[in-house]
């Protein structure tokens, strides 16, 4: 099998493309923007912006892959607050782009497009788990972009008869991730102190919130076997169905330091608006591909945290 990922730079994308390569036994191709940099080995390499849609076509042609991976996102909330312009020509313009550029091909590839957990929004007690069918009200600007992402995706594959499969990915964490995101901002702040870069004062926003995390090294495998075993046009959650605290996070980073660390609220940190609890309904991707996430919290917790101590070294 041969694999285009679509903004493979990214967090997911080096543990996809390790996923496809060496798990699955498939070839992989792999976009990136021209200023990003990709170190693995063994596959092929394009620069690509997808607001460019003609390079798109180009690329397609060129790689005939039998899946593509659509990852390329502006995927962080708090820069969709600040910039909803970009998030809004990347994650929609940009998604579509690519559909119109695969519409064109001369066959169908599987398209695996990758939306968010937080597109359902504001999700009523009585709505949790939340399932594939439940209302979306996103509660911000990128969550917005990526519950539009999603409906354009099955109108295309309806409307076109495309190979299309939308995913709704909940909070996906482990080493590698960037510190814009909560865990791996705590695990960098931890490892800084514990290196006596800063004082030791741990600096968070809303430690309130309920989120569904999984491992990334687990989310990859949720993609894999979905864009093999998903149907056309439909919706699958991914995220391991039981959501923790912040706070629980936060105090489960600090029992692997020896150091004694202050928390300090920062209000810069606190966003506009936050959704207070945000847990999946698996059933349906357990239904379809037989996935369990494998890797436990405090597994990925040390993970993250040895891989910051590492870049301090
Ligand atoms: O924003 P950058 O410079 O980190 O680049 C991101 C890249 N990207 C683009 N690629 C092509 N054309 C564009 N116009 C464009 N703008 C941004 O997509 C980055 O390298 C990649 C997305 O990777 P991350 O931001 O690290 O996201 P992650 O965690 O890998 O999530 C993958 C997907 C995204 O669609 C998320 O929204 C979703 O999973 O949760």
């Amino acid at each position: 099998m041969k694999a285009l990922i679509i903004g493979g730079a990214g967090f997911v994308g080096y543990y996809l493309t390790d996923h496809l390569l060496n798990d699955c036994g498939w070839s992989v191709a792999v976009t990136k923007l021209e200023n990003e940099i990709i170190e693995q080995d063994n596959i092929s390499i394009y620069d690509l912006d997808i607001l460019d849609k003609k390079a798109i076509f180009a690329i397609l042609n060129e790689v005939h892959p039998d899946y593509i991976f659509h990852l390329a996102a502006q995927s962080s909330v708090s820069l969709s607050w600040k910039n909803p312009a970009l998030t809004i020509d990347v994650n929609i313009k940009g998604c579509v782009n690519v559909l119109d550029a695969v519409k064109e091909l001369d066959y169908k590839p599987r398209i695996l497009l990758i939306g968010s957990g937080e597109e359902y929004g504001y999700v009523l007690p009585d709505e949790i788990p939340i399932n594939e069918n439940n209302h979306v009200r996103p509660g911000n600007i990128y969550a917005a972009t990526k519950a539009c992402q999603n409906m354009i995706g099955k109108i295309y594959s309806d409307a076109y008869q495309m190979d299309i499969i939308m995913v709704r990915a909940f909070n996906h964490i482990g080493p590698r991730q960037s510190p814009m995101f909560v865990v791996a901002d705590f695990c960098k702040q931890v490892a800084e102190i514990e290196k006596g870069l800063r004082e030791p004062v741990i600096r968070v926003g809303n430690l309130d919130v309920k989120r569904d995390f999984t491992d990334v090294r687990d989310v990859v495998r949720a993609y894999s076997l979905l864009i093999q075993k998903g149907h056309a046009s439909e919706t699958y959650n991914v995220g391991c169905g039981n959501a923790i605290s912040i706070k629980e996070i936060l105090q489960r980073i600090l029992t692997h330091t020896k150091v004694n660390i202050k928390v300090d609220v920062d209000r810069y940190k606190l966003r506009p608006v936050d959704i207070p609890l945000i847990e999946a309904d698996i059933r349906k991707l357990h239904d379809c591909t037989a996935w369990n996430g494998i890797i436990n919290l405090d597994r990925t917790i040390l993970d993250t945290l040895e891989y910051w101590r590492s870049l301090l070294l």
